[in-house]
């Protein structure tokens, strides 16, 4: 099994050849696209969350599963079985300390009973989604595999009808292995140490390695569904946004799948339903005057404008598919980062997708939670840190105006074997997959490529030069920027990106207790890059931990006031250069996360200016005066928000 544990993820390798040669003369383009699911009159959606049956492979080698071929049975037949919750980590929910840690594959069963028009009709395709599991999977519907996938936080999806049409009477079981290993080729990259010193450690005794902070949660962790379509079908659409004065222009273009001419109508429809504009062709510009642009959160009294671009197959058969569209522009000069030509300033938050029992998986009552706390501190911002995020929470986003830099899983690539061909040809396939997802999103006007890579080694001068020119060509609208640590000297990747992105920890990782050092630190650090670059400057994170309810006055490191001291202390600098070419602050972070464990982390991260729980630490509320009154000075504040709002 140490074979299959660390190779199967390693066939990323086969997934991505394809790109290897493409890579240095163009961008390697996905094939086909991955709408997000929708309903409409020729499609339908079958959610299946709730109970999977469920069974980690805790045979040694891990591979008892693929021996006894367990997706040929129903799973119950081949040993116990448990409930799992799907969509969710498996990690946290039961008692079993073993399964919390564990590492290798585990087995997810379900048997959905397929509509029989679905069957019945060879005209329609039927496609299982997965919205997201980690890291590794294995679809087999069957008995029969269907697809696989390398990587969590993005969508995978196979057509599976033509497989259901063999036996329209048996229910259709759906088998997903997953296997959370990382190795030095996945994203984000991890390493397995194995300890064989009987005298020390049990029989085939391992642990997973890595070198990112937070915990390597694992399962399915975002929904599975099956929907249909007819056998033509509108594939994929990109819609760029542009204006000038009144007028919005929406260039589209639609990719059409199973037929070889197409009859279309394309309409877009303002937010009462008028139509706006259209066209009949596969790709085109759509003008829209009198243009209601979309707009951030506090920026303006109307944020998140959406308009519908309603595309409209007619011929061979019908297919509607229907796609939230805001006008919008984003644009960098050497100092500002303008939307819609204004300077926008990035008053927000990291994130990271995470809570009590559910681990990473998808939760609507904490997504409306966290939207209702971010409108609540005034944040107008968020980066993805460190992966992207569910669909739904990018859909939110855009309806609410809240403004995202989305990252990819690129975090902890710190070990030089990590700058190899195979984790760059796999890194670009991510990419890729992560633009096709959230290109038509106007809430994302930024890419993040990776988090503090260990860029001071000498492959990754040609590593992020490839990643960043591969990025922007996928998508040469959006500014493209990866996060880098303070130690300006050593970097590698700035010269390439549009935006500098800077994490700093002053009287937290050293000077531990002296905040009289950061005013001096943080200037020192905005002088060196800008004076280096000329580039404006986000300072991507900055925080301390502070364990609720710890308290200490003068303040000390882990109380709330020490977090809340180290944030003024930030905040005077960031006031002085704002006025320069500091174009935001995200602080680390909105809420404490679970981490693996160690002497630094008491029971996760606690740098959270919320709890895990979400309630308000004393940081939460200082920073809400700061980013409301930045709101006041920057933005237009919607005419139904009062401030301070009640607590
Ligand atoms: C960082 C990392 C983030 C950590 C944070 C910390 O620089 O980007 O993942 O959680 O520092 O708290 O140490």
């Amino acid at each position: 099994m140490r074979v299959s544990m660390v190779s199967v993820p390693g066939r990323v390798g086969v997934l991505g050849a394809l790109c290897v040669s493409a890579m240095m003369s163009a961008v390697c383009a996905l094939s086909g696209g991955m709408l997000f699911p929708r309903e409409s009159p020729s499609r339908e959606v079958k959610e299946l969350s709730g109970l999977w049956g469920f069974r980690a492979d805790k045979s040694p080698s891990r591979n008892l599963g693929f021996e006894r071929a367990w997706y040929k049975r129903r799973l119950a037949e081949t040993g116990p079985v448990i409930d799992m919750p799907v969509p969710a980590s498996y990690n946290d929910i039961t008692q079993d300390h073993s399964l919390r840690d564990f590492i290798g594959w585990v087995w997810y069963e379900r048997e959905v009973v397929v509509p029989a028009r679905w069957l019945s009709d060879e005209g329609t395709r039927v496609v299982i989604r997965v919205g997201s599991a980690h890291y590794y999977s294995v679809v087999w519907v069957n008995g029969v595999k269907v697809t696989e996938h390398a990587g969590g936080h993005l969508p995978f999806e196979a057509e599976i009808g033509a497989l259901l049409r063999k036996d329209p009477t048996s229910p259709c079981r759906i088998t997903i292995a997953v296997n959370n290993t990382l190795t030095l080729e996945t994203l984000p990259p991890g390493t397995i140490q194995r300890f064989d010193d009987h005298t020390k450690y049990p029989d085939d005794f391992f642990v997973q390695n890595y070198s990112f902070d937070f915990f390597n949660y694992a399962g399915i962790h975002r929904p599975v569904l099956l929907y249909t379509t007819p056998k033509a079908y509108v594939d994929d659409i990109t819609a760029v946004t542009d204006f000038s004065d009144n007028t919005g222009f929406v260039d589209y273009k639609v990719s059409v799948q199973g037929a070889t001419t197409a009859t279309l109508k394309v309409t877009l429809q303002d937010r009462d339903g008028h139509c706006v504009a259209s066209s009949t062709e596969l790709s085109g510009v759509l003008k829209v005057v009198d243009v209601n642009l979309w707009w951030p959160y506090l920026m303006h009294e109307n944020p998140g404008y959406l308009y519908s671009l309603e595309v409209r197959l007619m011929a061979p058969n019908e297919d509607v598919y229907t796609l939230p569209v805001g006008i919008r522009s984003v644009k960098v000069t050497s100092t500002q980062f303008l939307i819609n030509n204004k300077p926008f300033y990035f008053h927000g938050v990291n994130k990271h997708e995470d809570a009590d029992i559910r681990g990473k998986g998808l939760d609507w009552p904490l997504i409306v939670k966290d939207f209702n706390l971010l409108k609540w501190l005034g944040a107008n911002s968020f980066r993805t840190s460190h992966y992207p995020y569910a669909e739904e929470i990018m859909q939110m986003c855009d309806r609410h105006g809240i403004v995202v830099i989305d990252e990819c899983p690129g975090v902890g690539i710190k070990d030089i074997r990590s700058f190899g061909n195979a984790s760059l040809t796999h890194h670009l396939v991510v990419m890729d997959e992560l633009v096709r997802r959230d290109k038509n999103h106007p809430s994302v006007v930024m890419w993040s490529v990776a988090n503090e890579p260990a860029a001071e080694m000498p492959p990754a001068d040609l590593y992020f030069k490839t990643l960043i020119k591969h990025t922007k060509a996928l998508d040469p609208t959006r500014p493209v920027t990866y996060i880098t640590d303070s130690n300006y000297a050593r970097d590698k990747g700035a010269p390439y990106v549009d935006v500098i992105c800077v994490n700093s920890y002053f009287s937290w990782y050293h000077d531990q207790g002296h905040l009289e050092v950061i005013p001096i630190q943080l200037n020192t650090q905005f002088e060196n890059w800008y004076g280096k670059y000329q580039k404006p400057i986000i300072q991507s994170e900055y925080g301390a931990d502070a364990v609720p309810g710890l308290h200490s006055d003068p303040p000390m490191m882990f109380t709330e006031e020490y977090q809340k001291a180290v944030l003024k202390n930030y905040h005077d600098v960031f006031d002085q250069k704002r006025k320069l070419y500091v174009v935001g602050e995200l602080i680390w972070n909105f809420a404490d996360f679970m981490t693996s464990q160690g002497i630094t982390r008491v029971v996760g991260n606690k740098k959270g200016i919320f709890t895990r729980q979400r309630q308000p630490k004393a940081a939460a509320l200082f920073l809400r005066e700061r980013y409301w009154s930045l709101a006041n000075q920057t933005g237009i504040l919607p005419t139904w928000t009062k401030y301070p709002c009640s607590l």
